[in-house]
Formats: C-alpha cells, sequence, structure tokens
C-alpha cells in the first residue's frame, strides 16, 4: 500500500477573528483556507506547520499547538492526504500576501464556507471551541465528499 501524503494546515485564532488566505495557485486554488502545506524529508510535522505558515503567511506563531487530524480520501485515488491540524493565539509579525497566499481576517460569525473546502463546516466549530477532532472524508472530485466521520475529542 501507498505510504499517506503528509500535510499541515494551521489556523490563527484570536478571540472574535481568525486569519484565513484565500489560495492563489495549486491545489485548493480560489479557496479561502488555513495555512499549510507538505511535510518535506527530514521535518517533522510541527517544524513544517511553522514552516508553512511563514511562507505563506509571513507570521511567525510561537503557541503553535496540534489540534487535529483528517485523512482525505479522493475516488480513484490511491493515496490518502493525511492533514494534521494546529491553532495559534499569538502570532509574530504581520500576515502579508506571498505568491501563494492572500491573508485576510475574518469575523468568527462570518466564516466564508461557500468558497471553502465543503469539509471546512464539519470541522471548524470544533477548532473555533477549542476542542480537538479525529476524522476521515471521502471526496469524490473537488467538491463534494460522499462519506465522512468526524470525532470530537477533549478540550485542547
Ligand atoms: P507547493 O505548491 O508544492 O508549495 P505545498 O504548499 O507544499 O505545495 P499544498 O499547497 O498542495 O502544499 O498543500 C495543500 C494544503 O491544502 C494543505 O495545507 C492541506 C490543505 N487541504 C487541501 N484540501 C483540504 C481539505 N479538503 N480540507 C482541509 N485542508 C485541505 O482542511
Ligand atoms: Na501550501
Ligand atoms: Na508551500
Amino acid at each position: 500500500s501507498v505510504p499517506n501524503k503528509l500535510l499541515t494546515l494551521v489556523l490563527i485564532h484570536q478571540n472574535t477573528r481568525l486569519l484565513l488566505g484565500m489560495k492563489k495557485r495549486g491545489f485548493g486554488v480560489g479557496r479561502w483556507s488555513g495555512f499549510g502545506g507538505k511535510v518535506q524529508p527530514g521535518e517533522t510535522i510541527l517544524e513544517a506547520a511553522e514552516r508553512e505558515l511563514l511562507e505563506e503567511s509571513c507570521v511567525k506563531a510561537p503557541d503553535i499547538k496540534h489540534i487535529g487530524r483528517i485523512d482525505f480520501e479522493f475516488v480513484g485515488e490511491p493515496q490518502i492526504m493525511e492533514v494534521h491540524y494546529f491553532k495559534a493565539t499569538v502570532f509574530e509579525g504581520e500576515p502579508a500576501e506571498t505568491e501563494e497566499m492572500r491573508p485576510q481576517w475574518f469575523d468568527i460569525d462570518s466564516i466564508p464556507y461557500d468558497r471553502m473546502w465543503s469539509d471546512y463546516v464539519r470541522w471548524f466549530p470544533l477548532m473555533l471551541k477549542g476542542s480537538k477532532f479525529k476524522g476521515y472524508f471521502k471526496f469524490e472530485g473537488m467538491d463534494k465528499y460522499r462519506d465522512y466521520n468526524l470525532e470530537e475529542l477533549d478540550q485542547s
């Protein structure tokens, strides 16, 4: 069997606001998302999360915490995408646009779910209330998932 593809995703959440980035190229282009990417050989998942956050948003987050994991299957593709989620409440530097992402603050009452991956509406509320989570989604194409499960773990 094929080893999972390891990916990271970082959310910066401060009280009633949340930083998202508009993906400008590649996988997920045109969607608002957290900041992240592929874990590279020789780095830990946490190191990858910190590196991708800096590369894509220009900020550093000293209190980054692992909050979840979701495995994504795409029908017809043998490789599972294993995404590790992290949350930070403080950051250093100023969010700035990069080649890959355009950052923007959103009020937590106006998250643009209609312009995000369709699984976001499921796990985002858990992230916002401070829970940890573990899940699985089976996508058919880029827009719809066929099956999923999502488990809320302890408060983080
Ligand atoms: P390049 O373009 O090689 O620099 P890289 O930044 O390493 O790529 P990228 O952008 O392909 O990786 O990573 C995809 C990002 O999108 C990861 O952070 C995971 C995230 N992602 C993709 N689909 C997702 C989904 N359905 N739900 C989710 N995160 C998703 O929560
Ligand atoms: Na990325
Ligand atoms: Na990247």
